[in-house]
């Protein structure tokens, strides 16, 4: 789950002696090749010929390699030897029917049946999840969604789940008992908007929320994710989602800490905040001074773009930040052959970041076209920035688990997390998302947030018409009616600051 950031890192290190395995006395010298994946120890089934209609691209280990060896390349071939006979369409658990471009069909049903289930009971040993039931509850209503299917049956037993895990004190917690967070506060309004109406809207209590996201607010910007925890770009992303979808005052509440260092709007020093986030690879933190990643890149950039137009916000930042280095660094995040991204330098692709990494991609577009110029799509666009064949590849033959769900990698169990990202990166990917000139909001706050609209890809693409998703809010990965009815409904019962 998402909500622990940093545990179970990774430490690289760096062997003092060659792999036990190492035949060759020279494999550590620059120049001299080791065995490329697809010929070493597991490599058997990769010799074998591709399906037809796949690039060599997406069937062979990079032709530029790193002598050194170390955890990490190690780590990197492995995964090479799992992907790679998935890439190529020829890994017996794949289900077809695989397409003209050797690319397999989406298992709807298989993935609407795993995420039906993710919505029911769990046995004792997930326990772990019980702070994290906001987050089932959207994975699964979202991933639901996404596949065509109706949530808003969903409507009575999400509300009965939420209730408990709202705190009088403002925000919800993971469940009764728990003390509030802004991660499960975000999971916690994104489901009760995706199953709309007024008792869900009801449910939530929006001037004690308001209280709370004040009492959150730092003297530097950014926001903690709870009272007493960590202030990091996960906070402000989730604040500024949830005080436009609920139409909350702007102002801080007059109780608010951080009036006295001199703020006055929730908004306050929050861009400064966000571009000290950037590092000197051109990613962004989580918080300043810490490594970029793609998961937090994602909250930064969304939330600029709810704070302003992203053609304002964005490159506003460049007087601070590096615009040309974060594309390039973005960038960096697909690989090949896997077609896939990964979080961070030097780590390995996950299905996940289909959506943290593939999300940050239209906002920047978006940011790069500029200034909307009517209702339509703008009439001249930089176009798509990464690779959409790549992603189609690794999420409909990487991630696609054999009894239904999506995965982080081959070898990987499904979970609800993944289903949803990976089907949110693949529907992100197959949709043009752009703003116009009109919003649902006349409000002066968050105009450009409400004014997103989106139409299917309809060439170059290597999946069938049969696997395209429903398309979601860039900014707040809901329905996009879904989010404007929220933002109406609360603009008519304004909360007073
Ligand atoms: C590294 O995990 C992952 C993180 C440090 C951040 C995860 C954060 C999110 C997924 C987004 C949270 C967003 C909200 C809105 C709450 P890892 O070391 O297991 O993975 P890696 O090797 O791919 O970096
Ligand atoms: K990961
Ligand atoms: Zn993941």
């Amino acid at each position: 789950p998402p909500i622990i950031a940093g545990k179970n890192r990774r430490k690289v290190r760096f062997l003092s002696k060659p792999p036990p395995s190492s035949s060759t006395s020279n494999q550590n010298q620059p120049g001299v090749s080791r065995p490329t994946p697809s010929s070493s120890s597991s490599g058997k089934m990769t010799s074998q010929a591709p399906r037809p209609g796949i690039p060599v691209l997406f069937t062979q280990p990079p032709p530029i390699r790193d002598p050194l060896v170390t955890e990490t390349v190690d780590l990197q071939d492995a995964t090479l030897d799992k992907c790679l006979p998935f890439l190529k369409g020829i890994q017996s658990s794949q289900q077809g029917p695989f397409n003209a471009c050797g690319v397999p069909a989406l298992q709807r049903d298989d993935h609407v049946v795993y995420l039906f289930d993710s919505l029911e009971d769990y046995p004792p040993s997930f326990v772990i999840l019980d702070a994290s039931r906001p987050w089932m509850a959207y994975w699964g209503l979202a991933g639901l969604f996404l596949m065509g299917e109706d949530p808003t049956r969903f409507r009575e037993r999400l509300i009965s789940t939420l209730r408990p895990a709202q705190n009088s004190t403002g925000g919800f917690g993971g469940g009764r008992g728990q003390i509030s967070h802004l991660a499960g506060s975000y999971a916690a309004v994104l489901a009760l908007a995706i199953v709309g109406g007024e008792d869900a809207y009801s449910l939530i209590d929006r001037q004690s929320m308001w209280q709370w996201l004040g009492r959150l607010k730092q003297p530097d910007g950014g926001f903690r994710v709870c009272e007493g925890g960590e202030e990091d770009v996960r906070g402000a992303y989730c604040v500024m989602t949830i005080i436009s979808l609920l139409d909350l005052p702007v102002e801080l509440p007059p109780d608010s800490p951080a009036r006295n260092a001199g703020l006055h709007k929730l908004t306050d020093g929050l861009a400064q905040y966000l571009s000290r986030c950037q590092t000197y690879e051109g990613g962004i933190s989580g918080s300043p001074g810490v490594e970029a990643h793609g998961a937090y890149a994602y909250c930064a950039l969304a939330c600029l773009a709810l704070i302003g137009p992203p053609e304002e916000t964005i490159p506003r930042q460049v007087q601070h930040m590096n615009l040309p280095l974060l594309v390039n660094w973005l960038s960096a995040r697909q690989y090949a052959p896997e077609g896939g991204f990964s979080g961070r330098t030097n780590k390995l692709v996950d299905g996940c970041y289909s959506h943290w990494v593939g999300g940050c991609w239209p906002l920047l577009q978006s940011a790069l076209d500029g200034k909307p110029q009517g209702k339509g799509p703008p009439a001249t666009t930089v176009g798509s920035l990464f690779s959409r064949e790549g992603l189609a590849r690794y999420i409909l033959g990487c991630c696609q688990s054999h009894n239904g769900g999506l995965r982080d990698k081959p070898g990987k169990h499904a979970d609800s997390y993944h289903t949803c990202y990976v089907l949110a990166g693949l529907s992100a990917m197959q949709h043009y998302h752009y703003r116009t000139d009109s919003s649902a909001t006349t409000s002066e706050h968050f105009a450009s947030a409400f004014s997103w609209r989106s139409t299917p890809i309809r060439e170059g693409n290597v999946y069938e018409k049969s696997d395209r998703l429903e398309p979601l809010h860039p900014l707040y990965g809901i329905p996009y009616p879904r989010a404007d009815e929220m933002r109406l409904w609360c603009e008519a019962r304004p909360i007073a600051p």
